[in-house]
């Protein structure tokens, strides 16, 4: 419990030093993580559900169909490292398909997250040994020193979550991944492809203002948990394409000209000024293949749906 309260006190700390950091910048921006509070999180499970938002289930549908071959390419026992402890159905599915999982080792940084994971997968696969490690898997971390080596580890990434991450950042993440397998291990990681804008737009800026609620949520919880005083109505969800990033952007846009209080100090926005809040990046498989390559993996499988529109990739 004590540990609980801690994590909370620390995250909130963390929470303020950033919101300080990018609201004081010339461009002012938040960083995505912050999306994920209890409500967030909340908020993002509907997103899911929305007719607009492709890449949940189409990335679902590509699991299921080809579960098989996903299951061979790890082999038949696997030691499964699982990156963010939230993904349920798709770690269902690919356990389900793994005939004789060694460990099942999900990495979350909220304790509490991982438990109910943890518990899930225990009532759904009790012959499965479950090694939740609580780390912050965006920074640097260790696994836990006798985690078995064989059978060959496999790390599974689902949910396109590395299109929130600038390339150089990606590619970090993709060599602590390989660190953490080791040279005969595998990865599986989902990732969202460059599509037509109208198909990409929509699927961040739907109808049903589910996404704008979502983004919006952040100048909420600053509310909530550092005092700020932000008038939601005063901004707006806007996503954005980058050609040159090739990312859909989120920002807030400040309806008006007005001044914020937050943790103390007057912060000035103009008309039409901006909080830049998430990336999501979309790749062509070859894009991503050459930024395996800068880690140390190459694509040996690619799985597609039939509209293309999203790719699970089998890593080597
Ligand atoms: C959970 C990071 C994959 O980028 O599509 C959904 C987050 N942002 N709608 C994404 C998100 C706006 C989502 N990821």
């Amino acid at each position: 419990m004590l540990e609980r309260v801690d994590f909370r006190e620390a995250q909130r700390e963390a929470f303020r030093a950033d919101v300080v950091a990018g609201l004081t910048a010339t461009r002012k921006t938040l960083p995505s993580r912050w999306l994920y509070d209890d409500r967030g999180s909340a908020l993002f499970e509907e997103i899911t559900q929305l007719p607009e938002y492709y890449p949940t289930r189409t990335e679902t549908a590509i699991l299921r169909t080809h579960a098989a071959e996903m299951a061979a390419f790890c082999g038949a026992r696997a030691v499964l490292i699982e990156y963010g402890a939230g993904a349920g159905v798709k770690t269902e599915i690919l356990l389900g398909a793994l005939e004789s999982p060694a460990l099942y080792v999900p990495v979350d940084i909220a304790g509490d997250f991982l438990v109910d994971a943890a518990e899930r997968i225990e009532r759904r696969f009790p012959y499965i040994e479950i090694r939740p490690v609580v780390a912050d898997f965006t920074a640097d971390f260790d696994l836990p020193a006798d985690l078995p080596r064989l059978p060959p580890r496999v790390a599974f990434f689902p949910g396109s979550t590395i299109g929130n991450l600038a390339p150089p950042d990606a590619a970090e993440f993709l060599k602590r991944m390989r660190a953490h397998v080791g040279p005969q291990g595998k990865a599986i990681v989902g990732v969202d492809l460059r599509k037509d804008l109208g198909v990409l737009l929509p699927a961040y800026d739907d109808a049903a203002g589910v996404t704008a609620a979502f983004n919006l949520n952040l100048l909420e919880r600053a509310n909530r948990e550092l005092g700020a005083d932000f008038d939601l109505a005063a901004f707006a969800h806007e996503a954005r394409w980058n050609e040159a990033k090739s990312a859909v952007e989120m920002h807030l846009v400040s309806r008006r000209a007005q001044t914020v209080r937050v943790d103390g100090r007057a912060v000035r926005f103009e008309a039409g000024e901006t909080i830049h809040t998430e990336d999501s990046r979309k790749y062509d498989v070859d894009g991503f293949s050459r930024l395996a390559q800068t880690a140390g993996w190459s694509v040996a499988r690619e799985w597609l749906d039939p509209d293309r529109r999203f790719a699970v990739l089998g890593l080597a």
